[in-house]
């Protein structure tokens, strides 16, 4: 698997090309075409335990696990089954089902959120989660913090991270790091702060405290790379709940990930409000938003804030959510076998830098793991302005040579890896082996 092999990419190539000509960039999400790493983005016909298979039939060890929600590997047993019987009994009811009931039980056992309402992605569930807060304070504008990545709302697409970290190019910063088409009226709405800054915090706070709606936050940033949060700063953030803020936890990528509560569980946070997405679907397209009951009740029909969709509460998705979180629930110990692969596969990638003489520092937390092409101490990246300063063209060459080794990276330096329960030591020492080849071609 390790040999740097000129797989064929031809049907990939086609598929691209007709993709093109019906869809913008020929993607459905832009981080997937490619862009600030080169190259043909691979199309995938299948994905089976910790590998995909594309449309030219090659083979790779697979890291982005679906950008988290596959903590099972790809395919699992239980949820293929559990969607099959699902599937049995009609796809779609837009009426409740008794499969909505139990997943919402799962997730307020699970997390000690009182009152969880279902939505079809993670940027539905921070929107919701934010016209709540808004219309439970009767407040305006909300702060987020720079390199966050909330989803593409209007109003959360300011200063956010994930593929508008790099422009069309690849170029670092180059593009408006927000989106054209938002007025700035509501961006004017949104007040962006550091990560990991708690004075700023404190000093926003005591100035325009009252003003605020929401303070909402990624725990753990998946979005600009992974970026740690430090002691301090989740004081601070606590303590914007004195100014009468809504505290809500973007859990999207950590949400069962990290811990079976969450990062919020692992770092011991107490959020008003949390959004969810990715593994509370077990794969199909799920998001959730939770907390306090006597938030959430504002929610329709029970209060005013309106937040209504047919595909919510679908009972496949609802399905596929309840077999994983289940499966996490009856092996707790999988979160320490989790971390301890990420331990090892961050040990090993330190070494093999070091020794082919490329600047890397690595972040990691629990499965989630990025690897900075930059000098700085192990840890030391810790908000968007540091992450920014990586060698994103080392980054690329780095993930060719992965890519031409069989080991499928996420395409961007300024995103998170998963590692799922399917990757075992044969992985762990194939991805090893593939890097350190890789780290040798990488111009330092
Ligand atoms: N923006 C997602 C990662 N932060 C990628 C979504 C996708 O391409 O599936």
């Amino acid at each position: 698997m390790t040999t740097s092999q000129p797989h064929s990419t031809a049907q990939s190539e086609a598929l691209f090309a007709r993709a093109r000509a019906v869809t913008p960039g020929g993607v459905n999400s832009p981080v997937r075409a490619f862009r600030s790493v080169g190259g043909v983005p691979r199309f995938i016909a299948s994905a089976q335990g910790a590998y995909l298979t594309d449309a030219d039939g090659t083979r790779y060890l697979d890291y982005i696990g679906s950008w988290g929600p596959m903590i099972l590997g790809h395919n699992h047993p239980a949820v293929r089954e559990a969607v099959t019987q699902a599937l049995a009994g009609g796809t779609s009811f837009g009426a409740p089902n008794e499969r909505e009931v139990d997943l919402a039980e799962l997730i307020v056992g699970l997390t000690g959120a009182e009152r969880v309402r279902f939505v079809s992605s993670g940027t539905e569930a921070t929107m919701s989660a934010l016209r709540l807060a808004r219309g439970y304070t009767g407040r305006k504008y909300i702060v987020k913090f720079r390199g966050n990545y909330h989803g593409h709302a209007d109003g959360l697409l300011v200063e956010a991270g994930s593929g508008l970290m790099t422009n069309a190019e690849g170029e670092l910063g180059a593009a408006a790091p927000s989106s054209a088409g938002v007025p700035e009226e509501y961006a004017g709405l949104t007040l962006v702060l550091d990560y990991n800054a708690p004075e700023a915090l404190d000093a926003l706070m005591a100035a325009r405290g009252e003003e605020i709606a929401a303070v909402i936050f990624e725990p753990v940033v998946g979005n600009a790379g992974v970026l740690i949060p430090t002691p301090d700063f989740l004081a601070a953030l606590h303590r914007v709940r004195d100014f009468g803020a809504v505290l809500i936890a973007d859990e999207v990528m950590t949400g069962f990930r990290l811990s079976l509560s969450g990062a919020t569980g692992l770092l011991s946070l107490d959020p008003d409000l949390r959004c969810w997405g990715k593994i509370v679907g077990g794969g199909l397209p799920v998001g959730a938003y939770g907390g306090r009951a006597d938030i959430m009740d504002f929610v329709s029909p029970q209060g005013p804030v309106y937040q209504a969709g047919t595909l919510s509460g679908n009972p496949l998705a609802m399905a596929a959510g309840i077999a994983t979180l289940r499966e996490l629930k009856a092996n707790p110990d999988l979160y320490r076998q989790l971390d301890d692969y990420a331990t090892r596969l961050a040990a090993g990638l330190r070494e093999a830098a070091a020794r082919a003489g490329v600047p890397v520092s690595i972040n990691h937390i629990g499965s989630m793991l990025t690897v900075f092409f930059q000098g700085a101490p192990d840890g030391s990246v810790r908000d968007y302005a540091a992450a920014a300063r990586s060698d994103t063209a080392a980054f690329a060459a780095w993930f060719q040579g992965l890519l031409s080794r069989g080991i499928y990276w996420a395409p961007s330096q300024f995103e998170s890896i998963f590692i799922s329960a399917a990757h075992g030591e044969a992985e762990l020492s194939a991805t090893l082996e593939a890097a350190a080849q890789a780290f040798e071609g990488v111009e330092s």
